[in-house]
């Protein structure tokens, strides 16, 4: 009634209202925690924290070379790649956001060694929380979309009275709690999974808010776009080439349609666009002595995006097996990824098994 009055009489001061009136994170989240109670006061709690650290970063991000955080800090991460200072300053941004809040026990990141324990003077929350505070570091400097991925986990039971360990983080993907990104692209978006579907908030900067915009991602079971950095082709390995031979061979070929073809480099923006209209993203394990045991890490990268495609309708794979149901052995797991479009990876799941 009110956003009716608002339309009617619809001056600048209206719409403004109006703007603060539409469902946001805040209010989306009460609803699960009332309606499918699959979400606890501490989740909602910490996803709203995360959210807000991912304003702040997106805050920075659109500074570029004006706030002088463009470029390399020289220093390396554990997994050997240069840092940039963005990936280290968001790092801390969601350091320091998550610890106070009593939320959780500890935090791991692409940009730490190891986990980083809740400081004894905050209270000891009971969840885990992971993330890739800034992913596609590369695009960085080139102004092209990037993202913060995030994967929540209770702490074990075993886990309860001691100090958290590594070993804790090691749980399967289909563990997880809630999980998500956020997009800095030419919008700044989350996009979050509690278990029940998979929504999107778009911030509105002026107001502060994240506002529910997309309530039901779906992705289609069938596609005709693929994303994968076709430079490595003599590396792949032959279940992989095979399909890929064959999108290339259009209609004339075994697939008899004709695929488009897209890499961003940052798998936020790639699992975004197909979150948006289908397709199938590869980063596959291949001949490379670097990526034998794939590129992209299990626990903060391949994790939390497999859960959002599964929870928007597709499916997530290493090439055989299910990624959400690996048993992660250590934090910075790398694993081969494949997901998307249910029909496409059930296909290059059945090229794996024949090879
Ligand atoms: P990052 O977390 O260090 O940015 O690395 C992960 C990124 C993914 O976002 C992207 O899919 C992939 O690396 C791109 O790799 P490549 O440059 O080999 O195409
Ligand atoms: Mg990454």
């Amino acid at each position: 009634m009110l956003s009716k009055l608002l339309l009617k009489h619809s001056t600048p001061k209206a719409r403004h209202s109006e703007r603060i009136l539409k469902k946001n994170l805040t209010h989306y989240l009460v609803e699960q925690q009332r309606q499918q109670g699959s979400v606890s006061a501490e989740v909602r709690l910490l996803i709203e924290t995360v959210a807000r650290a991912c304003k702040v970063i997106g805050h920075h991000v659109s500074k570029g070379a004006l706030g002088g955080v463009l470029g390399s800090l020289g220093s390396e991460n554990i997994q050997g790649e240069v840092q940039k200072k963005l990936d280290v300053m968001s790092n801390e941004i969601l350091l320091q956001a998550n610890e106070w809040g009593g939320s959780l026990a500890a935090m791991a990141s692409e940009e730490m060694d190891t986990v980083h324990r809740i400081p004894s003077h905050y209270p000891k929350g009971r969840n885990l929380l992971l993330f890739d505070p800034l992913d596609g570091s590369s695009n960085i400097d080139v102004n092209v979309s990037i993202g913060t991925i995030f994967s929540v986990l209770n702490v074990p039971e075993s886990a309860e009275e001691r100090d958290i360990q590594e070993r804790d983080f090691l749980q399967p993907g289909v563990r997880q709690v809630a999980a998500g990104y956020a997009i800095y692209g030419p919008q700044t978006m989350l996009i979050l999974t509690v278990g029940n579907g998979v929504v999107g908030f778009t911030l509105d900067s002026e107001l502060g808010s994240w506002v529910l915009t997309n309530e039901d991602i779906r992705i289609p079971k069938q596609t005709s776009e693929f994303a994968i950095n076709m430079s490595n082709y003599r590396h792949w390995h032959a279940p992989v080439r095979r399909y890929i031979d064959e999108c290339l061979a259009g209609t004339e070929g075994p697939l008899a349609k004709n695929y488009n073809m897209r890499w961003i480099a940052s798998m936020v923006a790639d699992v975004h666009r197909l979150l948006t209209r289908g397709g199938v993203f590869l980063y596959p394990t291949d001949q490379r002595e670097s990526v034998q045991e794939g590129k992209l890490r299990l626990m903060y990268e391949a994790n939390p995006m497999s859960f959002l495609i599964e929870q928007a309708g597709g499916a997530a794979i290493d090439g055989t097996q299910r990624i959400m149901e690996l048993q992660p052995t250590k934090l910075h797991q790398r694993v081969g990824v494949i997901l998307g479009s249910e029909e496409e990876v059930q296909r290059l799941q059945r090229y794996h098994s024949e090879a």
